[in-house]
């Protein structure tokens, strides 16, 4: 086992990094910039070393200083958690390169799942199905317009280089189509540095599912169940819960065999995750693997049982996965991502000084964060500041709890994503669950503070 282990990262994560780490008896490091002295992080870890200033690019995005704090500080391992540099290819040869062992899967794992177009190719090359498509990037306009009548309208353009729905664009029709070339390609050169994009068959309304895979050293992978992030806002998940409404045991199979294929094909090794579109009419496709922990791995923490960051590291220093299958889920689990933001100002960020704080709390009810009455929320990174996670025997029992612990959960200071969360937990369509990617879009209602 490691010794002592440098967390690349900050907020909840990184607490949450140094909880795993102490009940493995491993010591830890943060680091952290000017804005986050006073941070609980820096407070909790065994040591600690300032690399910055505030803005992310000047501190917690600077590689030479990250490795240069494992060094002074003795530590053999570093965890990059999620954003920041946990899905950067080049952090990960570093951190080997210059001995130290990077807590997540390798350098090429990282560049494979990166590139979409080599994603798809790896995918494709084991028989997980991907959304009908261009097998590669297409060059010019006609020939791009060309297959898109063959598939038929509407059709989405996607950036080769992409994620997160930057340099992606709906076609209607073919009329529509060039200028949606044009926009995606110029839209994913800016944001990419590569032009490249191609095009699929445009699902209306998918539900967004990811599976949760382990890896370990020893060619040993299997995936934890899945979780459906269906409610999302311009790409950011605000609520993830686990089982699926739309799961039944046998799509279970069918894409949790697809998952744990797709993950073997490259040996993956580590925390991954299978992210797919599961389409109306029961079809699902391969969208991407994010090759971290993700925020939303709490979920399927307590429907499974497994502490997933726990079974990282051990992974990562050699060990054995401490489970070969799924274990049975227990219940029905969910969870709402609270942010600093005030939902009737389209969600602008409200940063700024807590004077008040009291936290949800009872049976099958989980609280992580980092903030706390008198702290101060600071301006430069991502808004969320809680994600609150609540288990019930179903999904009924899950979502009263989780509806219980958003009232009586006080946050004076900030405005918060809170009440928005709340009414989504009374909207009848999400209680029937009715969810897709456009369910916000169908409810704008809930974006509205009643009265
Ligand atoms: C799609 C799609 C419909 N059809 N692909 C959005 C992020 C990017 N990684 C993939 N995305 C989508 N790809 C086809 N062929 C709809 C989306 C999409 C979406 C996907 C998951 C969660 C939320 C979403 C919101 C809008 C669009």
């Amino acid at each position: 086992m490691f010794k002592k282990v440098l967390i690349a990262n900050r907020g909840e994560i990184a607490l949450r990094i140094i909880r795993a780490c102490r009940e493995l008896g491993v010591q830890t490091v943060a680091v952290y910039s000017e804005a986050d002295r006073e941070s609980l992080h820096v407070r909790f870890a065994d040591d600690d070393v300032c690399i910055g200033p505030a803005p992310a690019r000047d501190s917690y995005l600077k590689i030479p200083r990250l490795i240069a704090a494992a060094e002074i500080t003795g530590a053999d391992a570093i965890h990059p958690g999620y954003g920041f540099l946990a899905e950067n290819a080049e952090f990960a040869e570093i951190v080997t390169a210059s001995n130290l062992a990077f807590i997540g899967p390798t350098a090429e794992q990282i560049r494979v799942m990166g590139d979409k177009a080599a994603a798809r190719k790896a995918m494709t090359a084991v028989g997980v199905p991907i959304v009908p498509g261009t097998p590669g990037p297409v060059e010019d306009v006609d020939e791009a317009l060309d297959f898109a009548k063959r598939m038929g309208f509407p059709v989405i353009i996607k950036a080769a280089a992409g994620g997160g729905g930057k340099g992606m664009r709906v076609a209607k029709d073919a009329d529509d189509f060039a200028r949606s070339f044009q926009l995606a390609r110029s839209e994913a050169l800016s944001a990419f540095g590569n032009g490249d994009v191609y095009v699929e068959k445009y699902l209306m309304r998918p539900r967004h599912i990811e599976f949760q895979i382990m890896g370990d050293k020893f060619g040993n992978v299997i995936h934890l169940g899945e979780r459906d992030c269906s409610v999302q806002r311009r790409h950011q998940k605000l609520i993830e819960e686990s089982p699926s409404p739309a799961m039944t045991p046998d799509l279970r199979k069918r894409m949790g065999d697809a998952a744990v294929a797709g993950a073997k094909a490259i040996e993956y090794v580590g925390a991954g995750t299978i992210e797919m579109l599961l389409d109306e009419d029961g079809s699902f496709y391969f969208m991407e693997m994010n090759t971290r922990i993700q925020v939303e791995h709490p979920v399927t923490e307590m429907i499974t049982g497994i502490d997933l960051v726990k079974e990282q590291i051990r992974v990562a220093a050699g060990e054995r996965l401490s489970v070969l299958e799924m274990p049975p889920l227990r219940g029905h689990v969910i969870e709402c991502r609270v942010n600093a933001e005030d939902p009737n100002r389209n969600f602008q960020p409200s940063p700024g000084k807590i004077h008040t704080f009291h936290p949800p709390g009872g049976n099958g009810v989980r609280l992580d964060t980092h903030v706390y009455a008198g702290y101060t929320v600071p301006p430069f990174y991502d808004s969320m500041i809680a994600k609150v996670i609540c288990q019930g025997r179903d999904r009924p029992e899950a979502l009263a709890k989780m509806r219980l612990a958003l009232e009586t959960f006080i946050i004076e200071g900030p405005m918060t994503t809170i009440p928005f969360l709340a009414r989504v937990m009374q909207n009848p369509r999400f209680q029937s669950g009715d969810v897709d990617t456009k369910f916000l879009e169908r409810e704008p209602d809930l974006m509205k503070e009643p009265g």
